[in-house]
């Protein structure tokens, strides 16, 4: 029963939005429970990040637009690090007929990708609306762009080994997944050394970036040695697999703006190469280490997530 009542708040969901709201990746499928979970919660979190702003609460029933809600009163903000204009961030507009005919929505606007995974979005007064519902907060709040803000998520995974061994759970039996993990400064939390893609740049340049950046320290290297880990990213990053790509359930998130990825798996079967990386935290992390992956686990946004369809693929514990 409770399964039918999902699929069917689901249905009439992605019909809302003519297609599915998480495209299913390429390495496996997303089940209905994860996708009812990712209406999102994080975005609803009581305490805007890096503020004392709280949002209008959200209900799970009322996270759906199509759900009338005459009451609903959003909070306003946008972090004031934006209205300083810099220069990753789109300029503050006076009013939504301004920044409907300044900013090109649902195309390539410029170097700026203002196309959503999840599909077309809707404008309402002239201003993006979130694919996935209410989250009690309008604006921009921290997030650069009005509409999606684009990101790349590179997990890079081998197996947990000991003495040379494979090591497998006591419970499951299954091998151990470990992957390449930052502790991000901004709140603490353990996540993929994901970031922002910057305007024009490609989603696979972004990853190797980030993956250097964060995880290998390659912006303090002196010159010749970034030139030699810039190499060593590029051969580790020739075979990669898609684990997913949309909408993510990043806290900063709001009914305007909010946060997409495309999450890629770059895994070291052996673990003779980049299972032999010297990690070194750098940039936006705080530390960084090679970390088993299990369900237990409460990562950054939706990352769990992502890592929970990759383990599915490899078949490794959970
Ligand atoms: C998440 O925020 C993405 O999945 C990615 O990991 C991250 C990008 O934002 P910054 O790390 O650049 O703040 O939504």
């Amino acid at each position: 029963m409770w399964n039918l009542a999902v699929a069917a708040r689901l249905a009439a969901v992605q019909q809302l939005h003519r297609r599915p709201i998480f495209k299913a990746n390429c390495v496996t499928f997303v089940s209905l429970m994860e996708i009812v979970k990712c209406l999102h919660l994080k975005a609803r979190s009581e305490v805007y990040p890096c503020s004392a702003v709280l949002r209008f609460p959200v209900p799970d029933d009322k996270v759906d637009w199509a759900v009338p809600w005459t009451n609903y009163n959003p909070v306003d903000y946008t972090a004031p690090a934006l209205l300083k204009q810099p220069s990753w961030a789109d300029l503050p507009y006076r009013d939504e007929g301004e920044l409907n005919k300044v900013l090109k929505f649902n195309q390539l606007d410029g170097d700026v990708d203002r196309r959503s995974h999840t599909g077309k979005y809707n404008l309402i007064n002239g201003f993006p609306r979130n694919p996935c519902g209410r989250t009690g907060l309008k604006g921009r709040g921290l997030l650069g762009r009005w509409g999606p803000n684009h990101a790349a998520d590179p997990i890079v995974t081998r197996w947990k080994k000991e003495s040379g061994k494979t090591v497998t759970h006591n419970c499951s039996g299954k091998p151990i997944l470990q992957f390449v993990a930052i502790c991000r400064k901004d709140n603490k939390e353990w996540a993929i050394p994901g970031g922002m893609v910057d305007p024009g740049e490609k989603v696979s340049a972004t990853l190797r970036r980030e993956f250097g950046e964060e995880t290998l320290n390659s912006l303090d290297l002196p010159e010749a040695e970034r030139q030699g880990v810039k190499e060593l990213i590029n051969f580790l990053f020739e075979a990669g697999e898609m684990v997913y790509q949309g909408y993510v359930d990043d806290p900063r998130n709001t009914d305007n703006a909010w946060m997409e990825t495309v999450a890629m798996n770059y895994h070291d079967e052996t673990g003779e190469s980049v299972g032999k990386l010297s990690l070194q935290a750098g940039d936006d992390a705080g530390a960084v280490k090679w970390m088993d992956i299990e369900k237990e686990q409460n990562l950054y946004a939706s990352h769990t997530h992502f890592l929970h369809q990759l383990v599915k693929a490899k078949n490794a514990h959970w």
